[in-house]
C-alpha cells in the first residue's frame, strides 16, 4: 500500500488557536474543514477510540465555524434558511438544523444557537455557507450583518468530561441540560458552554471568543484535568459511526435532501413557510424518498477507512454505496453508514459492497450501535 502524502501547509490552510498544543500533543493525522485543520488521530484510530470511551478528551473543533446574523430582520433571514421551525427559538438552547437549497438539496447541517432576541450562531459543518447567507442577505435587502466572528469551539468529550468541566466552572455545570448553553465564569472571563459536541460519550463545547485565549484555555483544561488522564484527541471515526452521528460531505452532500439524509425529524417543512426549498422539499414527502442513509455492517475482517465511496450492489444492479466505515473494537464488527435505494433499505437485508479489500456482504441494521 502507498502511504497517503503529507498535505502542504501555508496560511490559506488556516492554523486554529490551538494548533501549538495540539502538535505538541503528537497529533498524527489531520484533515481539512472549512478550509482548517481538523485533527483526525493522535496515539492511533483505535486508541483514542478506547481512551474517549474511558476517560476525558479535549478537542481542537475550531473548524466548526460560527457565522453569526444579526439585526432586525435575522429572525427572518433564519428561518428562511431551514426547514425546521423556528418560530419558538429560545434563548440559552441548541439546535440541529438541516438547510437547505431552492431544490431541497442540502447545504450543511450545523447546531443553531441564539444568543439574543436577534442574534444568531450558525456553528458550521464543512461547507462555504457564509456566501450563500450572505448572497441571500444582500438579494433580499434585509436588515442583517451576516460575518464569521473570532470563535473557535473547543470539545470536552468523554465520561470524566462533567468532571473535569466542575473543577474549572463549578458544580452548577452539572445541571446544564444535554444541547442548552449558559455562560459560566472563569478567572473573570464570561465563557460560553454548551453540553453538546460530536460524540455519544458526553461532553460540552466551549466557544472560545478570543483566538488569543486558546493556549491559555487549553492549558487550564489538562491543569484541571491532570489526575483524570485527560489526553488531546478529536472527533473519532469509528465512536461517530457507531453513534451515527452524521459528517456532511461525506454521508450526503448537496445532491441529497435532509429527508434522504435520516434527517426528517429536524424538519417541519409545512410549518416552516419562509423556507427556500419548501416546493421540493414537500413534493418529496408526498412520495418518500426514493434513497436514504442506513447505519451498516460489513461482515468479514478489519476494513481500512473509505478514502472514496464504496458501490453496494444487489445481483450486480447498482443499490447505493457506503460513505462511512470502520472497523468497530466493542462490537467486533465493521460499522458502517451508506445511502440505500428505497428497495433494498429494510432491516435485515444482505447486499454486496465493493471495498478495495473486494466484495464483502453488508446488512442494513435497525439504527446506530450506540443510541
Ligand atoms: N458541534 C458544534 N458544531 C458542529 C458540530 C458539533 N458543527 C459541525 C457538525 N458538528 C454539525 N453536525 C452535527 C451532527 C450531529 C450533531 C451535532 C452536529 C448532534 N446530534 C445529536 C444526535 O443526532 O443524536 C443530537 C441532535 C438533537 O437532538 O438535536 O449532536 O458537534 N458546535
Amino acid at each position: 500500500m502507498i502511504q497517503s502524502p503529507p498535505i502542504g501547509l501555508s496560511p490559506r490552510l488556516r492554523s486554529t488557536p490551538f494548533t501549538k498544543r495540539v502538535e505538541e500533543a503528537g497529533v498524527s493525522s489531520y484533515t481539512v474543514y472549512n478550509h482548517m485543520l481538523l485533527p483526525t488521530s493522535f496515539a492511533s484510530l483505535e486508541a483514542d477510540y478506547v481512551h474517549l470511551k474511558n476517560a476525558v478528551q479535549i478537542w481542537d473543533v475550531a473548524c466548526e465555524r460560527q457565522i453569526e446574523v444579526t439585526g432586525p430582520d435575522a429572525g427572518w433571514l433564519v428561518q428562511m434558511l431551514t426547514p425546521r421551525d423556528l418560530s419558538n427559538l429560545k434563548i440559552g438552547k441548541c439546535y440541529y438544523v438541516p438547510m437547505v437549497d431552492e431544490n431541497g438539496g442540502m447545504l450543511n447541517d450545523p447546531v443553531l444557537l441564539r444568543l439574543e432576541e436577534d442574534r444568531y450562531w450558525f456553528s458550521i459543518a464543512d461547507s462555504d455557507l457564509l456566501y450563500w447567507i450572505k448572497g441571500l442577505a444582500y438579494g433580499l435587502k434585509l436588515n442583517v450583518k451576516v460575518r464569521e466572528p473570532d470563535v473557535s469551539p473547543l470539545g470536552i468529550q468523554g465520561p470524566k468530561a462533567e468532571d473535569l468541566m466542575a473543577q474549572i466552572v463549578g458544580d452548577q455545570i452539572r445541571h446544564l441540560p444535554f444541547f442548552n448553553f449558559k455562560r459560566f465564569n472563569f478567572n473573570s472571563l464570561d465563557l460560553l458552554i454548551a453540553r453538546s459536541g460530536y460524540s455519544k460519550q458526553g461532553g460540552f463545547e466551549i466557544y472560545v471568543e478570543d483566538f488569543k485565549l486558546g493556549e491559555t484555555i487549553w492549558d487550564t483544561l489538562f491543569e484541571a484535568g491532570a489526575n483524570m488522564d485527560v489526553k488531546a484527541g478529536c472527533p473519532n471515526l469509528i465512536e461517530r459511526i457507531e453513534a451515527g452521528l452524521l459528517s456532511y460531505g461525506n454521508d450526503m452532500t448537496n445532491d441529497h435532501t435532509p429527508h434522504q439524509s435520516g434527517l426528517s425529524k429536524f424538519c417541519d417543512t409545512k410549518k416552516a413557510i419562509k423556507c427556500v426549498g419548501r416546493e421540493s422539499l414537500l413534493e418529496e414527502i408526498e412520495n418518500g424518498p426514493w434513497r436514504q442513509i442506513r447505519f451498516l455492517e460489513i461482515l468479514g475482517k478489519p476494513l481500512a477507512p473509505c478514502r472514496d465511496s464504496w458501490d453496494i450492489r444487489k445481483n450486480n444492479i447498482f443499490v447505493g454505496k457506503v460513505t462511512s466505515a470502520a472497523w468497530s473494537p466493542d462490537f467486533k464488527t465493521n460499522v458502517a453508514i451508506g445511502m440505500i435505494h428505497r428497495d433494498h433499505w429494510e432491516p435485515g437485508t444482505v447486499l454486496i459492497v465493493e471495498t478495495p479489500d473486494g466484495s464483502r456482504e453488508l446488512s442494513i441494521k435497525n439504527g446506530p450501535m450506540i443510541e
